[in-house]
């Protein structure tokens, strides 16, 4: 996968040189560049922002530097790429959209500083390339940097070969819409606390069973949004009982057999 950054702080993004994404760039499964968007201003103070239109607090992007710069990095020749804005107004990222922007071949990432970027850049940047506009959550950062980091961290770890044991993508987190049940190590005993005795029994039945109920019980408890949005012919009868047992009201339809 090809990455472009466009941000007014390169050194944000120097951790993508660390650990697993680091590691992905090296073996060249992750091919990505950072650019310095003052690179693309004309004036000798190399201004990237300016007061907004209707007044307000703070300051936009002026839209010149960035019609430069996605000018440049869309150029005949260069492969088609999907533009991704960083912003607390935009699509709600999670896994899925992680799943999503994996399969990309490109990916040009618009990092705004300020109150945002003005919107006629990613207007003008709609009709020659898809565009996404996407939010971490139902919060402010200063910039789209640090949710640049997120994203490609989500991304690349999807990214074929990235992670040796594929098999751990399937059972983690919201692979199956629930969270993980807890994990344990050596030693069995801990300060007075105990691994619990099904996962040192050796019976892969009693042990799956096991994290299916710690998985559905963390889920009832801290994200019963996430039980909501699960079809009912997810659950079988154990299940039911879990959630029932965890205060969670099953409607009569699902449990119909
Ligand atoms: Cl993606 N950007 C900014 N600036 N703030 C955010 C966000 C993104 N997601 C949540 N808050």
């Amino acid at each position: 996968m090809h990455v472009d950054v466009v941000t007014i702080f390169p050194d944000y993004l120097t951790p993508l040189e660390l650990s697993l994404v680091g590691r992905a760039r090296r073996a060249g499964l992750l091919d990505l560049a950072v650019h310095d968007l003052r690179s693309w201003t004309q004036d000798v103070h190399r201004t990237v922002d300016d007061t907004p239109y209707g007044g307000g607090a703070g300051m936009v992007m002026r839209p010149e530097p960035w019609g430069a710069a996605l000018d440049e990095l869309t150029a005949p020749g260069r492969p088609p790429a999907r533009l991704v804005v960083p912003t607390p107004v935009g699509e709600r990222f999670d896994q899925a959209m992680a799943q999503r922007l994996a399969v990309e071949p490109r990916l040009i990432f618009a990092c705004g500083r300020y109150e945002g970027i003005d919107q006629r850049v990613i207007e003008h940047a709609t009709s020659r390339m898809p565009v996404t506009e996407v939010s971490l959550g139902d919060f402010v950062l200063f910039g789209g940097e640090v949710a640049v980091l997120v994203i490609l961290e989500a991304v690349t770890r999807l990214i074929p070969g990235v992670l040796g044991n594929a098999g751990s993508l399937d059972e983690e987190s919201y692979a199956d819409g629930l969270l993980e049940a807890p994990v344990y190590t050596k030693p069995p005993q801990w300060r007075g606390h105990e691994v619990p005795e099904v996962l040192r029994s050796g019976d892969h039945g009693r042990i799956a069973r096991w994290r299916r109920d710690q998985g559905l019980r963390r889920t009832v408890t801290r994200r019963p949004d996430l039980i909501a949005k699960l079809a009912p012919e997810k659950f079988d009868k154990k299940d039911i009982a879990v959630l029932q047992a965890a205060g969670f009201q099953v409607s009569a339809a699902d449990m119909a057999e």
